[in-house]
C-alpha cells in the first residue's frame, strides 16, 4: 500500500470502528434530557456543564427553570430528568419524600461535602466585631452589631429566598436567640452577595445565609456554630428547631426511567462527581468573573476536559 491507500484504509477502518462503537452507543433516545435551573449560581453553571457533557455524547438537552423544592415531584413524574445538586440540608426531605412515592432514583453522591448555614464574612471575625463568634451564644451580646435600617433595632439575619428553607431559621431564632432577633428573606442568592459587598464598604458586620462549596470559600466565610444537628430536631420533623444545619452530602437525583431511555448518558451521570474546588470555581466564574452561566460552563468544560472526559468513558 502506498501512503494514500494506507491513509484511506486507516480512515475506512476508523469509520468502521466508529460505526461499530457508534452502534453500541446509539441506545440513547433522541428525546431531550431535561435539566432544571434554580436560583443559585453553581447550580445553573453546573446545569450547563452537565448538559454540555451530554451534548458532547450526542444527546439532546433542554433546560427548564424549576422550583427548588417542587423539582423532585417534577422528576418523579418525568417532566424533569435530573437534579444534579441535591443539598442535604435544604432538599433532603423533598428528595426522600419523592423517592418514597416512587419514580426518583439516587444517582450517586458528589465528592464535595456541604454545609448550608448562616455566618459572617471572614473580615467580621478578623476585626472582632462580635467577640466570641462563631459560637452562636456570642450573638446574644451583638444585637446592635447586626441591627440594620429595616430591623427595628433587632439583630438581623439575612436568609436566602424563603422557598429554600421555609421557617427553619425563624424557628431556630425563636428557640435559641429570642425576640431580639429577626430573620429577613433575600429575594435571590445574588442579594446575599450584594449585602456582603455593601457591608464591607460600610464597615458593618453582617450575618447571612451562605453555603459551601461556594465562591466565598476563597475569601473566607465563617459559619456560626449552633447546637449540633440531629434527626428530628427541626420543627417540621417534630422538634423545637434548636439546632444547626447538618454537615451534609450533595447528591444527584434522576427520574427512574433515565437509565432505560438514555443508558449511556445515565452511566456518565452516575460517574459525574464534582469536588468542593470545582463547584466553587463554577460559582466564581459567575459571581467573581461576572460571566454568564453558559459562558462559565463553556470555560469550565474547556479548562477541565480531562475531568469530564473520564465521566464519559
Ligand atoms: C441550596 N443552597 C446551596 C442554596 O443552599
Amino acid at each position: 500500500m502506498n501512503k494514500f491507500t494506507s491513509k484511506v484504509a486507516a480512515a475506512t477502518l476508523g469509520m468502521t470502528l466508529a460505526a461499530v462503537s457508534g452502534q453500541a452507543l446509539a441506545a440513547d433516545s433522541s428525546k431531550p434530557i431535561v435539566i432544571p435551573t434554580h436560583n443559585w449560581d453553581s447550580q445553573i453553571t453546573m446545569a450547563y456543564v452537565i448538559g454540555g457533557i451530554f451534548e458532547h455524547m450526542g444527546n439532546n438537552v433542554e433546560y427548564v427553570p424549576a422550583d427548588t423544592q417542587g423539582v423532585y415531584e417534577s422528576i418523579r413524574n418525568g417532566d424533569v430528568t435530573i437534579s444534579h445538586e441535591v443539598w442535604q440540608s435544604t432538599f433532603g426531605a423533598s428528595f426522600y419524600a419523592a423517592m418514597a412515592k416512587g419514580g426518583v432514583i439516587d444517582a450517586g453522591t458528589h465528592d464535595a461535602m456541604t454545609l448550608e448555614e448562616v455566618g459572617v464574612p471572614q473580615w467580621v471575625i478578623d476585626e472582632n466585631l462580635c467577640p466570641g463568634l462563631p459560637n452562636y451564644e456570642a450573638l446574644k451580646d451583638c444585637v446592635d452589631v447586626f441591627a440594620t435600617a429595616d430591623s427595628d433595632g433587632k439583630g438581623r439575619i439575612l436568609e436566602g429566598p424563603q422557598s429554600w428553607h421555609g421557617d427553619v431559621y425563624p424557628n431556630r431564632v425563636a428557640a435559641l436567640l429570642g425576640d431580639d432577633w429577626v430573620v429577613k428573606f433575600a429575594g435571590t442568592g445574588a442579594a446575599l452577595w450584594a449585602d456582603h459587598a455593601a457591608a464591607k464598604l460600610e464597615g458593618r458586620a453582617t450575618l447571612t445565609f451562605n453555603w459551601t462549596p461556594n465562591f466565598t470559600d476563597a475569601d473566607g466565610f465563617v459559619f456560626i456554630e449552633w447546637p449540633e444537628y440531629f434527626q428530628g430536631c427541626r420543627v417540621a420533623d417534630g422538634g423545637t428547631g434548636a439546632c444547626g444545619s447538618p454537615k451534609g452530602w450533595l447528591k444527584k437525583a434522576a427520574n427512574y426511567k433515565f437509565p432505560k431511555t438514555h443508558p449511556m448518558a445515565y452511566k456518565a451521570y452516575t460517574k459525574i462527581d464534582f469536588s468542593t474546588g470545582m463547584i466553587g470555581q463554577m460559582a466564581a466564574l459567575v459571581d467573581i468573573d461576572k460571566m454568564s452561566h453558559e459562558d462559565a460552563a463553556a470555560k469550565w468544560l474547556a479548562d477541565n476536559e480531562d475531568v469530564w472526559q473520564a465521566f464519559t468513558k
